[in-house]
């Protein structure tokens, strides 16, 4: 076993300092997901920003273990032989057992060890373990459910590897397990039915139940009181599980969960973070944006051929991303919000034009045809215009070297002009704009296309808002729009988020960091942490919604007054709140949001093993509040504030940058207070 390790976290730019002395002596981390190394939504976002932090505190003691996905392997995994011996001998043992474990590096950030567990080869011990799962647990599993197998597989798995490594190990270990969300969760019931040495914590995340619960008819949070988990029996296994999770993780270790139906076993709420690159020059990221705008309006240009009757330098680019979840998202409410925005917009004789994109991946086979014609429609008349300039060029050029000035009325022949005219009527069109880039397999039943045939947004010429539905992530390879999610993002002007049902919501918080502003909800767990750690959210460009103490209606009237109000921003006034919400990513960085995480797990050290680990949780009397103050030279709205001048040159607005980080640095100097947080002795 390696030495032990302490660690101590340093101040980031004016925050307070935190000190952890903890020892770890001879402690191995194993973090559990069914998302490590395996995309599937807001978790393996956590796993893979928070690995590089998690690397620094742990070294070689951090194991992450995640499921064997052979595509994900080759693309994203080094497999090298096991660097720790008793891992090596437990992998080994397993192997020659029936199953298939890999080791390897993960190739992120900070690069640390992964085992990757082949559950499907392992299937044939399912239905043994499915009775052991409901002769222990009374939890039945339905024999079609594939996520549900493969959680009871990947339970008895993990639970396997850890009990054989306890086994392995020359002294007794301390070994601290992690488990994230249902899918892993049933590893953690199994190390407590099996009495395995092991401190827990459990992070619940999203749960079905929450899902559920929210995307039906039912008023979640007045009535979470008379949730009764016993009598719900809306997923089996999966509901059970984080129910079974929940009860065994008060009797050894932590358990770390954000929902409330949880809340009796609830030690610590984990904010998530993400890894923040910070550019040396403030105006840099501006710069992306400027150039991944760019991008889209091309995209635009080739997408609204033959409609291109609005100005796209006054067009502000909205979007929602995410799972494909409707009103737990927050899509319902924002299409209804831009139904009343297109109004607001018109009947105000605005200039703006908006352009909401949609990108939630739902079934569909490929691409239409119209959308990827758009694409090649704009292409053509690129290399058109390209060819004539070229053509005119030469002949200028000609004409110079002979030292005349060029005849102008010369300069562009037939040729030239037929090969216009055949351009420009291939922009001709019979129908709008498309709403969807793909053929969707459920067209007619689809959620967001069914919303939209009611309120009528078709994308025709009088509308001055227009929707693209990309039922798919984007990815720089693809042929419609040839960029990744984070272009993407830094390219928009707002992104939008009013989620019913978000334990966190990463989207908002990826859009702050890249200076982004953004709506979210107080139902979010991101927008509720803005709310308590800054002042003026709105100053800062982040826009929180109320859905938690008013009706569908008045929260969609507060979307569509935020909408509007962001619409009537002078470019100057948003080229000045991005500034101040890229300000806000400290406080989202995993440098600093990374001790919650830490605490967790010396509570769950302490509560297993007393005789070696001492945990002093902090006293919430004396805890001080951190707050960003409101910005230190401007009024709090920017749609009220000195800058809703209309636009002028960019000259000024790179004076105004300057005023931006005097700003910056003014309010720096304020924060002083510290984050309420649980502290311990060493
Ligand atoms: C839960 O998960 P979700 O999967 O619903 O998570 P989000 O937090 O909304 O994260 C979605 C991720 O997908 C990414 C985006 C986010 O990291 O960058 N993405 C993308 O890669 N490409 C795209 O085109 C669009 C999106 C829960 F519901 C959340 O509240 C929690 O935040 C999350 C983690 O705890 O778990
Ligand atoms: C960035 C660029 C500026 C550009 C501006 C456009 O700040 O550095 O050169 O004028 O973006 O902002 P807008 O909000 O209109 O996309």
């Amino acid at each position: 076993m390696p030495l032990a390790r302490s660690m101590s976290i340093t101040s980031l730019s004016g925050m307070e300092e935190w000190d952890e002395e903890f020892d770890l002596e001879d402690a191995v981390l194993f973090e559990i997901a069914w998302e490590v190394a395996n995309k599937v939504g807001g978790i393996y976002t956590v796993i893979q920003t928070k690995a590089r932090l998690t690397v620094e505190e742990w070294g070689e003691n951090y194991f992450l273990v995640g499921p064997y996905v052979e595509s994900n392997v080759r693309t994203q995994v080094e497999l090298i032989e096991p660097t720790n011996p008793a891992l090596k001998r437990t992998i080994d043992k397993m192997n020659s057992s029936g199953c298939k474990v890999y080791f390897g590096r993960w190739l992120i950030e900070g690069s640390p060890y992964v085992v990757l567990i082949d559950v499907a080869f392992t299937a044939w011990s399912l239905d043994k373990w499915k009775t052991e799962l409901w002769n222990n647990f009374s939890i039945g599993v339905p024999w079609f459910d594939r996520e549900a197998n493969d959680a009871v597989l990947f339970g008895f798995l993990t639970a396997w590897l850890l009990g054989e490594f306890a086994a392995q190990c020359e002294e007794p270990p301390h070994i601290l397990a992690h488990f994230h969300e249902w899918l892993a969760g049933l590893g953690l019931a199994l190390c407590r039915q099996r009495l395995l040495p092991v401190a827990t914590i459990f992070t619940t995340h999203a749960t079905l139940l929450g899902r559920y619960l929210c995307a039906g008819s039912v008023d979640f949070y007045n009535n979470l009181a008379n949730v009764s988990l016993r009598c719900l029996c809306v997923r089996g296994v999966c509901v059970c599980a984080v129910f079974v999770c929940a009860r065994c993780l008060c009797v050894r270790g932590v358990c770390v969960c954000a929902v409330f139906v949880c809340a009796r076993c609830l030690y610590i709420i984990t904010p998530n973070g993400l890894n923040v690159k910070k550019f040396s020059a403030m105006h840099e990221f501006q710069n992306l944006h400027a150039q991944s705008k760019n991008r889209i309006q091309e995209f635009v240009r080739g997408h609204f051929y033959g409609h291109l009757d609005f100005n796209l330098d006054k067009c502000l680019f909205l979007f929602i991303a995410g799972r494909y979840e409707f009103s737990n998202k927050g899509a319902d409410i924002f299409l209804e919000a831009l139904a009343r925005l297109n109004y607001l917009l018109r009947v105000n004789h605005s200039d703006v034009t908006v352009v909401a994109f949609f990108i939630m991946p739902a079934r569909t086979n490929n691409f239409n045809v119209e959308t990827l014609k758009g694409q090649a429609v704009r292409k053509q008349l690129w290399d058109t215009a390209h060819t004539v300039k070229e053509r005119f060029g030469k002949k200028l050029y000609e004409s110079l070297l002979i030292g005349q000035l060029p005849d102008v009325s010369k300069m562009l022949d037939k040729e030239d002009f037929t090969m216009m005219k055949r351009a420009i009527f291939a922009t001709q069109r019979q129908c709008q704009p498309p709403i969807c880039t793909h053929n969707m397999l459920e067209d007619s039943t689809d959620p967001i296309l069914t919303c939209i045939r009611r309120i009528g947004l078709f994308n025709s010429s009088a509308d001055r808002v227009k929707v693209i539905f990309h039922p798919e992530f984007l990815s720089s390879t693809s042929p419609l729009l040839p960029m990744d999610y984070e272009e993407f993002v830094r390219g928009c002007h707002l992104g939008v988020f009013p989620s019913y049902y978000e334990p966190w919501g990463y989207t908002p918080a990826e859009c702050t960091v890249m200076g982004i502003p953004s709506i979210s909800t107080n139902l979010s767990g991101f927008g509720c942490f803005m709310e308590e750690h800054i002042a003026d959210p709105s100053a800062y460009g982040i826009y929180i919604l109320d859905r938690r103490y008013r009706g569908v209606d008045e929260s969609c009237n507060q979307l569509t007054s935020y909408l509007f109000q962001f619409c009537q921003q002078s470019r100057r006034a948003r080229i000045i709140q991005r500034n101040r919400t890229e300000r806000l990513s400290d406080l989202l960085d995993w440098r600093y949001l990374g001790r919650y995480y830490i605490s967790a797990r010396h509570m769950a050290l302490a509560k297993a093993f007393p005789d070696t680990f001492f945990y002093q949780p902090h006293d919430s009397e004396t805890a001080q509040g951190f707050r960003y103050p409101r910005p230190a030279s401007v009024p709090p709205s920017p749609a009220l504030s000195r800058h809703s001048s209309p636009h002028h040159s960019e000259a000024e607005d790179e004076d105004d940058r300057y005023d931006e980080d005097e700003e910056a640095e003014k309010d720096r100097l304020n924060i002083r207070q510290p984050l309420a947080l649980p502290t311990k002795k060493g």
